[in-house]
């Protein structure tokens, strides 16, 4: 078949061979994650982003290299899509001291101040009024930032989100809240949880654009981020997205999912599944073969591989880093220290 050199919404061949690239790697990633996991090599609570890769690779390549992002606990993806090496997030994971927190926070916890990742969060819809203040700071500074808030449908009855709302729309703030509608806050449908069918009325609660989007289609979501972004770089506040998309697995490494059928679970990963439509996309356009998608594939699973051996291969924190970057009176962690040597 004839490759052709047309882009796709304005993203080159190049473009969006690398975003195939991104999304294979987060599914091999997370595939290798959760295979480390019942080694027993990753301790913890760890929640996997298979089945929501085309939501943060979409909207992270409408995002420039300083713009910043926060997460929930789902966040390995975002980490690794925003450009953080794949061994430093699986060394992370490890406990291991090569990772980005120095192997002391785990699965919830990436951060990069230089790639502007700003950590994944443990506490549900935490890192929305977070994610305002950092929008609050670079409207104060004059910079263009845009900051980019990921989070799940669980999160949109806390009251911080309405809280975050409400000031990030009265005070203009360059941020953008996506919302990962993957259907189930833990075993609770969201059906069963929303008064309302979507958070278009929310979005108008608060006096903010609101979109609909498909997150099974990753030129969907890079689409409609990407107006969401360019809005909030241009001074005109914040928007709320809700991108529909499925985890494939379960809530976390110990979910049964017994709130859901096993039909369903497989009429999503075998026809809707994200990566599967962008290859589709992609042969109908012409613009890419099987032979680059199988390319692309074992280079992630290479990478993934790869990530695993050198977390394993870096060494635990030493004991003095116990008491470091944790937020204690050092005088009393000595103390103690000295009492139970
Ligand atoms: C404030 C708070 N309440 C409850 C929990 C327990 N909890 C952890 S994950 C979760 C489900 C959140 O679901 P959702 O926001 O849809 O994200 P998803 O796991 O689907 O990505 C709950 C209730 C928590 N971590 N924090
Ligand atoms: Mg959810």
């Amino acid at each position: 078949m004839a490759i052709s050199n047309a882009t796709l919404n304005g993203l080159t061949r190049t473009q969006l061979l690398e975003m195939h690239y991104t999304m294979a790697l987060l599914r091999r990633f997370e595939e290798k994650s959760a295979e480390e996991y019942t080694r027993g090599k990753i301790g913890g609570f760890m929640h996997l982003y298979i089945g929501q890769e085309a939501v943060g690779v979409g909207s992270i390549t409408a995002l420039r290299p300083s713009d910043k992002i926060l997460c929930s606990y789902r966040e390995h993806g975002h980490a690794i899509a925003k450009g953080m090496h794949p061994n430093t997030v699986m060394a992370e994971l490890f406990g291991k001291i090569t990772g980005c927190s120095k192997g002391k926070g785990g699965s919830m916890h990436m951060w990069s101040n230089d790639l502007g990742i700003l950590g994944g969060n443990g506490i549900v819809a935490a890192q929305l009024p977070i994610a305002a203040g950092i929008a609050l700071a670079a409207q104060y500074q004059g910079l263009d930032t845009v900051v980019v808030c990921y989070f799940g449908d669980g999160a949109v009855d806390e009251g911080a989100f309405h809280e975050a709302l409400n000031l990030a729309a009265l005070w203009k703030l360059p941020v953008v809240y996506i919302c990962e509608n993957n259907q189930y806050s833990m075993g609770m449908a969201v059906e069963k949880a929303w008064s309302i069918s979507n958070l278009l009325p929310r979005a108008a609660a608060y006096g903010m654009p609101g979109e609909l989007v498909d997150g099974m289609n990753i030129l969907s979501v890079y689409e409609a981020s990407k107006r969401a972004i360019e809005h909030a770089r241009s001074g005109q506040g914040p928007t709320l997205l809700e991108i529909k998309t499925y985890r494939f697995r379960g809530h976390s490494m110990t979910d049964p999912a017994y709130y859901r059928t096993r039909e369903e679970e497989h009429e999503w990963r075998s026809s809707r599944d994200p990566i599967g439509i962008f290859e589709q996309m992609l042969l109908d356009h012409g613009i890419a073969t099987q032979a680059e998608f199988d390319e692309n594939d074992v280079k992630a699973t290479q990478l993934s591989e790869e990530a695993a051996e050198f977390a394993e291969n870096s060494p635990f924190p030493s004991l003095d880093e116990l008491y470091t970057d944790v937020m204690v009176d050092n005088s009393t962690a000595l103390t103690y220290r000295h009492l139970h040597q």
